[in-house]
């Protein structure tokens, strides 16, 4: 186990081939100015072969405030744009990186906080975590894929309430809703956030890399496309020796069976 400060505000540890990536700005609330959000890029960008999953969490009461607000008066609108699509290639990184991402929330999961939680693959929430989009309130935008990402999971007119009210969803409601997909005591988050990302490191590199870059694709294609889609990387993940392997040893009876749960 290694832990590296990659800034003030971030932290990359490694256990074995989980990454682990931590918010260290726990005094402001893991609110993300520009230095956290080019480390974010930066991070997930940087893993080589042998990290095969990650995890990204926040120290101290929450996982993160959002966008740092004291940043925001100082910047026209052009800037804004560049800012924004700073953001965009930053929580892109996550989303597309190498590895398929778990994101472990508690406390604040709001604004830009949200939309870095959405750009991973799997959320795990504990009980104290609740889901908002302050935005609305404070005269902004989503800027961070918010518009993109947010609706995929949750549904435009959730998002759309969220922003014209300022509703703020609750652990439960946001698992029923869908924001979170494992919804665990208070304090477990991380916990069960390691657990599936040391599950998902054990998987092929085809079958994490079809989850993490091709479905989300295929989910953007007519069906005729995203059958075409879909056929080619089955057939790309079938005929890896790795996943011949692993039908093989099912066969043989040396594989597990699926338990009911
Ligand atoms: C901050 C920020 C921030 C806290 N930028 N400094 N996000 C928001 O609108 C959410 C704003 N934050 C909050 O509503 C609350 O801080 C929390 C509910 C998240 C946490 O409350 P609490 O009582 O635990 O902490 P606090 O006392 O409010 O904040 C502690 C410190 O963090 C305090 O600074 P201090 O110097 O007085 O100690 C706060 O000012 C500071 N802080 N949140 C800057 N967000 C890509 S576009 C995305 C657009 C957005 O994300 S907009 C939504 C922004």
């Amino acid at each position: 186990m290694s832990i590296t400060a990659l800034s003030a505000d971030l932290s990359l540890e490694l256990r074995g081939a989980v990454a682990i990536v931590r918010l260290t700005r726990a005094a402001k609330r893991n609110a993300i100015n520009d230095g956290l959000v080019m480390g974010l890029r930066q991070a997930f960008e940087g893993f080589g072969p042998d990290i095969k999953a990650a995890v990204i969490a926040g120290d101290g009461s929450h996982f993160s405030a959002g966008l740092d607000l004291s940043e925001l008066s100082e910047r026209n609108a052009v800037e804004g744009m560049h800012h924004s699509r700073m953001w965009h290639k930053a929580l892109d990184a996550v989303q597309f990186g190498r590895v398929p991402v778990v994101a472990a929330l508690h406390g604040a999961v709001v604004g830009g906080g949200l939309e870095l939680a959405c750009a991973a693959h799997i959320r795990v929430a504990d009980e104290s975590a609740f889901y908002a989009l302050p935005e609305g309130s404070r005269g902004i935008f989503v800027g961070g894929g918010g518009s993109v990402r947010v609706p995929r999971l949750v549904g435009v007119a959730r998002m759309t309430d969220m922003m014209l009210t300022g509703r703020v969803y609750n652990a439960q409601e946001g698992e029923r809703a869908g924001f979170a997909q494992y919804l665990v005591p208070a304090g477990q988050a991380l916990d069960k956030a390691l657990e599936l990302a040391e599950k998902i490191a054990l998987n092929t590199q085809a079958t994490n890399y079809a989850l993490t870059h091709v479905l989300p694709r295929i989910a953007e294609q007519s069906a005729d496309h995203g059958l075409m889609t879909e056929a080619l990387m089955a057939a790309i993940a079938q005929s890896a020796p790795e996943a011949k392997e692993r039908v093989r040893a099912f066969l043989e009876g040396r594989a597990s069976k699926v338990q009911k749960s």
